[in-house]
């Protein structure tokens, strides 16, 4: 049965010229990072409100420099896995191919993606809570005070509950979930807000929307097509043949 949806996408996936991809936390869940809902996920253990909120960072920003310090400390050793590298070689041979992850963890451009949105932005990105500069900074650990160069508070560049997504990504990922042919979800619950309606915007325009994911969620029920099973096994798959 999985093997007959498979081969259908990977038949439609030969003929396009168009593909808009979204993922999630499950596509990294294959490369040992926890995902945020769940059994085993990162909300389990820890409150949004405290950890990934504007608030919580004006309050106790060592605090929250800590959870990323521990995170990023953990995500430096992960790699990307078959799905993100199997998402590459889309890119390569699908004329228009964007991608538009959630994940903060890097690991799509670890991989080699380029038509990429991080719209949650990058854990590994730091930005001055003064004067708004935005770099990349690997160190581990961040002492859980760092400073800007002109003496502001940096803080991680990832898009907390209540704060709005970056304009330029938002108005690049509406142009590829208004464009495509088909759109391939991979490894979300689909509840956070905006993602959670890329799949309908794609939809309304007559894309033809695939989902692959390890259970049901709110998305499956007005997919096109739902493939269930771990992404480093099913999206290798979905590739079409050379
Ligand atoms: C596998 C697998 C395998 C496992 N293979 N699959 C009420 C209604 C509507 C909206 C709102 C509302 N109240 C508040 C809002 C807005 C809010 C929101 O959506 N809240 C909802 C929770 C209700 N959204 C926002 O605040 C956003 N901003 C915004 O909307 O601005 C305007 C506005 C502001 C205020 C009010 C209203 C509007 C910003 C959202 C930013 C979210 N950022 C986070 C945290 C980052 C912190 C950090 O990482 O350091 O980003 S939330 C967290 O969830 C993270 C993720 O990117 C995001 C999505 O999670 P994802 O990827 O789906 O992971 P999981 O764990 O949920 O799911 C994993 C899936 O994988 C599961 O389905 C598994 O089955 C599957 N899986 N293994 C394949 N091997
Ligand atoms: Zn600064």
């Amino acid at each position: 049965m999985q093997e007959t949806l498979i081969q259908a996408v990977r038949g439609r996936l030969e003929e396009t010229e168009s593909l808009t991809v979204l993922t999630g936390a499950g596509i990294s869940a294959d490369s040992g990072v926890p995902t945020f809902r769940g059994p085993e996920g990162l909300w389990k253990n820890f409150r949004p409100e405290e950890l990934a909120s504007p608030g919580a960072f004006e309050q106790t920003p060592q605090l929250v420099w800590e959870w990323y310090n521990w995170r990023r400390e953990s995500l430096a050793t992960k790699q990307p896995n078959a799905a993100h590298v199997a998402l590459v070689e889309l890119e390569k041979r699908v004329k228009n191919f964007w991608l538009i992850t959630q994940n903060v963890d890097g690991l799509h451009p670890a991989a080699g993606s380029r038509n990429l949105s991080e719209i949650h932005g990058n854990i590994w990105h730091v930005r001055c809570t003064a004067c708004g500069k935005r770099e990349i900074n690997r160190t581990i650990p961040l002492p859980l005070l760092p400073y800007c160069q002109c003496g502001g508070l940096l803080r991680p560049h990832i898009v907390w509950f209540g704060e709005s997504l970056d304009p330029e990504d938002l108005k690049q990922s509406f142009q590829a979930l208004e464009s495509c042919e088909i759109l391939l979800i991979i490894g979300t619950s689909g509840v956070v807000y905006p993602a959670a309606s890329f799949a309908s915007v794609a939809k309304n325009q007559g894309a033809f929307v695939v989902e692959v994911n390890v259970e049901v969620n709110p998305h499956s029920e007005f997919v096109d097509m739902s493939i269930q099973g771990r992404a480093k096994d099913v999206v290798p798959q979905l590739l079409p043949c050379p």
